[in-house]
């Protein structure tokens, strides 16, 4: 059904020597200020993460160990379809813009890309990341070449009492919603006024190439600042609505469910899965000529302090690789530990942002009284082993 999956022996290749040699062969990929040392060897994660559970749904995620650069190779890039990974033919193909507007619009592809080119370096991260123990590395960080969709809703005029735009995609499943059956399409949506922001692109390119089928192909949603679910793939329809869209990635799977405090009582709330939250992870472990050093990537918002504690010891600063300057692309960062124990450490990092927000630790009531696994931004921790 998909034939993305990762082969088996690749997975398997964890040895220090197999990923030095990785790290060597692929220097074509190390960004100018990345914080790659020539020659450095990897040491791969004690705790290496048990098979995807789903691994149909997920069929790629990023290994850590090869995170040498800022920008994910597509070949690397993490893969979510909950419908499959359908092959759109482009020649049949419009994007057709409906529902509560003026003038309905059916652009094709050729249309899309003759329309004004604009990037955006974006780090998508599936917001079940880190929320399953198999759930890792559901992130990515590309450079998305596409057309504003601003515009588009301008032109196509969206009706007084228009409130939602839809974002359809081609790939449809069956739902059993109560006691009826029926087939829907992925489907998300955003309010007019978040999908009229400048950064809303529609995306036809990926690190300089086509839209691989697997990512979207021909067009898919970038919606930078938000959760990967946002950022709908293989688009077939954009449709304004003048009621809230409930479907199942809005309303049943994605809902955030969280425990407050209110009036002493622990009451529920449920949310839909929004834009992206303050979060940082340990990324790999290197060593050259006997000293270590650790790089990690911190995201999800404004990015202004990372530190690292080793072993529940002092939080120490991190320093950060401040050379891509995007917004919305996660920040590489780099702390030296030139000559550990031997034995089995345990690294956990936080990032803060300008007004002092601080990434929740584990035991944080922010995560704790969240019942489900979505929007899991709590501290990350990995072990390692120093031999
Ligand atoms: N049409 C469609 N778009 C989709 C999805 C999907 O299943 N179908 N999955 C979403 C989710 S949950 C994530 S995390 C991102 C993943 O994007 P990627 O596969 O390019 O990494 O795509 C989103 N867009
Ligand atoms: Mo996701």
């Amino acid at each position: 059904m998909n034939n993305v999956r990762i082969p088996r022996r690749d997975m398997m290749a964890y040895g220090g020597a197999a990923l030095t040699g990785l790290a060597l062969s692929q220097v074509s990929f190390l960004a100018k200020a990345f914080p790659v040392r020539p020659g450095e060897e990897v040491i791969p994660w004690a705790d290496q993460p048990p098979a995807h559970a789903l691994p149909n749904v997920v069929p790629r995620q990023l290994r850590w160990e090869e995170f040498d650069s800022l920008i994910t190779p597509n070949d690397r890039f993490f893969l979510v379809g909950h419908y499959g990974f359908p092959a759109i033919d482009p020649q049949g193909w419009t994007l057709n813009v409906t529902g509560q507007v003026r003038q309905p619009l059916a652009l094709t592809l050729d249309q899309i890309k003759a329309r004004p080119r604009r990037e955006v370096v974006y780090t998508l991260e599936c917001s079940g990341n880190h929320g399953f123990p198999f759930m890792v590395g559901a992130i990515g960080t590309a450079k998305w070449a596409g057309t504003p969709l601003a515009p588009i809703l301008e032109e196509a005029g969206i009706r007084e009492g228009g409130i939602e735009v839809v974002f359809h995609g081609a790939d449809t499943g069956e739902e059993q919603i109560r006691d009826v059956k029926v087939q829907a399409p992925f489907a998300r949506s955003l309010s007019v006024a978040d999908a009229a922001r400048p950064e809303m692109l529609l995306c036809y390119e990926m690190n300089g190439q086509p839209l691989p089928r697997e990512s979207g192909f021909p067009v898919r949603l970038i919606a930078p600042g938000w959760y990967g679910v946002a950022n709908v793939k293989w688009l077939s329809r954009i449709e304004v609505r003048e009621t809230r869209f409930m479907g199942r990635f809005m309303g049943r799977d994605y809902v955030t469910v969280r425990e407050e405090e209110v009036g002493g009582k622990k009451l529920a709330v449920e949310t839909s899965v929004g834009r992206t939250l303050l979060k940082s992870a340990p990324g790999r472990v290197t060593r050259q000529n006997g000293l270590y050093r650790i790089i990690g990537a911190a995201w999800g918002g404004d990015v202004a302090k990372v530190e690292v504690q080793i072993d529940g010891g002092p939080w120490q600063a991190a320093t950060i690789d401040r050379s891509e300057t995007s917004e919305f692309a996660w920040k590489p960062w780099s702390l030296d530990w030139p000559t550990p124990s031997l034995g089995e450490h345990a690294i956990t990092s936080r990032v803060a942002d300008a007004a002092g927000k601080v990434q929740p630790a584990m035991d944080d009531p922010l995560i704790t009284n969240k019942r489900t696994y979505w929007e899991s931004n709590g501290q990350v921790t990995r072990r390692v082993r120093i031999a």
